[in-house]
């Protein structure tokens, strides 16, 4: 029924509007959801969807998409309707007119994807234009430096299939090159990858490591690449990293980022939902018991909300409202059925039917929920509605014999489209990566419910799975703060944390062993801070538990105090010369010494890097500087001696660049660049700080323009505008909504002949999704 409302309110467009029974039109793509017909033995219906494929779809428009996206949904919904067309017309009555042009079509948007590839890593570009390609002006990409570890490394079974159908090797070595790459560029002590790597360098942009949004995909392309292909150096990879997952990122029943370089400490203290299809890769692993678990968990946050929240936290809070009516939870159900035999997965799908059908369910379609609080919607129905929900929804409930063929014969994409298995015989001439070598045997510990096959694995015990998820049963109304009037009492008695706050270091190994116990988790910020954050649940007990939150007490009422004495108004760095005149403001933080900007009239300059770039020592390009605003990195000595440095240079002013990468005014609170502890009224220039994010767009604009102009100033002067004023808008949804800041990259390009900032808006699973020019 509603695949049929699809084609009568909304084909060809891409997808439905369910709210207003309008077509999202993005580009002619093809239909995404070509193979659900066959699954739902629609045969019929599936033959006239391929005609209309054939007939009406154009790849050639200029539209620029996302790589990943267009390989999960397009090409592997083309691959995915080639493979079932052909498995129908041998059986004889459907598609005997089919020749291979699905097929062809496929290999027409393989050849259109290629050139992102053309970078020294591998690593393929995020987005291309289908018609333009990448990096010319009309192609309005191609000027992007990262992108997300999924996106790179889930293209595998695709590009795979698509050289064995065809017998063009190129695409399958493009998919495994930019999974070698990231395989090397894996954080060795820890054998986790980050979120976001840069395509030209290989260096981790983002260095928090998890199994959801992100990096979710890179994953399950590992296993199932060997299971599709049979190559053992992917089970290798696949297992190492498992181990690491297993190690650090599984906390039963939660799992929870952590840094790849401090894999002891979690990043965050919520989860995503993109996560929930990990206890079905697990189920495909034949690592069932912690499968279970997460599952079990999940299960309890959607009795809670109705849905799974976008994202949730770590007591189980709503922590981003929205819910896309994503099919992850879905999937690991359905996976678990199989694997367990066991009815309760069968009640918990229809636990969601009854949900989708209560909540989301709308007169053109399903909706994607825009709060799950409120049960408001959004005029939105993703592809993988269909191709993946209906799917696994349907095939949880299905009896074999519903099913025309032997879905046992097939591998699942990421996106539900059915690959042939006999493909890992077929066209085998790609050279595979001895990594042998590198692989070193891991304690299997991990594994011990590891089975190969995905038949029933418990048939003889059927409460196997019920006695796992027995001591889950209440984990999530549990973690409500619990003995709050007993915490209450003990603060009165005074007494006092094993750990006090004021002497705390996070570099001490004993404190943090403490601060676990406590509960207490560490997320290690970009710019450098730690954050601290106390779930009593996790707390090796409740006296421990106690003893937590009176830590946390002592360490607000410590940085309260420390926040008072550090309060400033923020000062101004302006970019005044050609092509910004004024209009990009930067926010800065003042200095406790030289020229103060509030009391003096500003300083106007053209800006110059230092030689050496931390100003540690004497300028050795005070030629360079002289008259100007020096440039300084942060770090390696005293704020005041490199202002000592440059002002000697004969610099009229100094900004001083932070060091850590990805550091913003947006994430971090500004703060006053000390003096040395010794006299510092020698200093008479201006010194301002700013953070990293901010001070690139200075060096950036000093790479493209090489004459750049600021202002420093204890605010941005008025040019006509008083600053500038960004709304995000979402590319899929059209709605507007906030961005966390350090999604927000910047970027300058000259290609466009007028003055331009672009931004690009990172969505969930890191697509660059949006852009806006100013
Ligand atoms: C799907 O498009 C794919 O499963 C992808 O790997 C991540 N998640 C979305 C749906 O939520």
């Amino acid at each position: 029924e509603h695949f049929r409302a699809v084609y009568e309110h909304a084909y060809p467009a891409d997808e439905l509007m369910p709210l207003t029974c309008r077509g999202r039109v993005r580009g002619q793509e093809p239909s995404r959801a070509l193979t659900q017909w066959v699954v739902l033995n629609k045969t019929k219906e599936f033959e006239d969807a391929v005609r209309k494929v054939l007939r009406d779809v154009n790849l050639d428009n200029d539209v620029v998409v996302s790589v990943f996206e267009t390989n999960i949904r397009v090409l592997g919904g083309l691959l995915g309707g080639h493979s079932l067309a052909i498995m129908l017309k041998e059986k004889g009555e459907y598609m005997q007119w089919y020749n291979d042009e699905l097929l062809q079509m496929a290999k027409q948007l393989g050849y259109k994807l290629l050139p992102a590839f053309n970078t020294t890593s591998g690593l393929p570009y995020p987005r291309i234009n289908l018609k333009f390609g990448i990096r010319k002006p009309e192609a309005r990409t191609g000027t992007e430096t990262d992108t997300c570890t999924a996106c790179a490394g889930t293209l595998i079974l695709e590009f795979a299939a698509l050289s064995r159908f065809t017998g063009a090797t190129i695409f399958e070595e493009y998919a495994r090159k930019a999974l070698d790459f990231l395989w090397e560029k894996r954080q060795r002590s820890s054998n986790l990858v980050g979120v976001t790597i840069n395509i030209h360098t290989g260096d981790w942009v983002r260095k928090d490591s998890g199994v959801g949004a992100g990096i979710d995909s890179y994953y399950e392309y590992l296993l199932k690449a060997y299971v599709l292909l049979g190559d053992d150096s992917f089970l290798e990879r696949f297992n190492t990293h498992y181990d690491a997952i297993m190690r650090y990122i599984s906390q039963p029943p939660l799992l929870l980022d952590v840094h790849i370089h401090k894999p002891m400490l979690n990043a965050r203290t919520w989860m995503d939902a993109l996560l929930a299809f990990f206890p079905g890769l697990q189920v495909l692993k034949g690592d069932i018991r912690p499968a279970i678990e997460t599952h079990e968990m999940l299960y309890q946050v959607i009795k809670k909300h109705n849905f799974l929240p976008e994202a949730f936290t770590t007591d189980f809070r709503v922590h981003w409202a929205q819910h896309p009516l994503r099919p992850e939870f879905a999937e690991s159900t359905y996976f678990l059925y199989k694997a367990t035999g066991d009815p309760y997965y069968l009640e918990v799908g229809k636990t969601l039917i009854e949900n989708l059908n209560k909540y989301a369910r709308v007169p053109c379609g399903f909706a994607a929920m825009k709060d799950v609080r409120t049960g408001s919607h959004e005029d939105r129905m993703d592809s993988f509605f269909l191709a993946e929900m209906f799917k696994y929804l349907y095939l949880l409930f299905a009896d074999k014999e519903d099913i025309i063929f032997d879905i046992e014969d097939y591998i699942f994409t990421t996106e539900a489209h059915l690959l042939p298995l006999w493909l890992s015989t077929t066209n085998q001439s790609i050279s595979k990566k001895n990594t042998t070598s590198e692989y070193t045997e891991l304690d299997d510990s991990n594994f011990d419910w590891t089975c190969p096959n995905t038949q029933i694995l418990f048939p003889n015990d059927p409460l196997y799975a019920q006695s796992i998820r027995e001591p889950l049963k209440n984990v999530v109304d549990k973690s409500c703060p619990r003995g709050i009037i007993r915490v209450e009492e003990s603060f009165r008695s005074g007494a006092k944390p094993p750990l006090r706050a004021r002497d705390f270091m996070a570099t001490n190994p004993e404190h943090l062993e403490i601060l676990k116990k406590m509960g207490v988790s560490l997320i290690h910020l970009k710019d450098g801070r730690v954050q601290l954050v106390q779930h009593a649940i996790q707390a090796a007990s409740s006296i421990d538990a106690e003893d937590g939150l009176r830590f946390m007490q002592e360490m607000i009422e410590l940085s309260s105090q420390q926040q008072k004495e550090q309060q400033l108004p923020p000062r101004a760095v302006q970019i005044v010369s050609h092509p910004f005149f004024g209009r990009v403001v930067l926010t800065a933080g003042p200095a406790q010494f030289g020229l103060d900007l509030s009391k003096h009239k500003e300083t106007r300059g053209f800006v110059a890097s230092s030689k050496p770039y931390n100003g540690c020592s004497e300028l050795t390009n005070p030629e360079a500087v002289m008259g100007k605003i020096a440039l300084i990195q942060r770090g390696q000595c005293m704020f005041a001696e490199k202002a000592r440095n440059i002002q000697n240079a004969g610099a009229i002013g100094g900004i001083v660049i932070d060091d850590n990468e990805g550091s913003s005014s947006d994430t971090a609170p500004l703060f006053q660049m000390a003096g040395d502890g010794k006299d510092t009224d020698d200093i008479k220039i201006p010194m301002l700080f700013l953070f990293s994010k901010e001070g690139s767009i200075i060096l950036d604009a000093i790479r493209e323009y090489e004459e750049v102009e600021v202002l420093l100033s204890d605010k941005a002067k008025d040019r006509g505008l008083t600053g500038i004023l960004l709304y995000f808008t979402s590319w899929d949804s059209g709605e507007m909504r906030e961005s966390e800041p350090s999604d927000i990259d910047y970027y300058y390009h000259p290609a466009y002949g007028r003055p331009h900032l672009l931004i690009y808006w990172r969505s969930l699973e890191g697509e660059l999704s949006f852009s806006h020019y100013l």
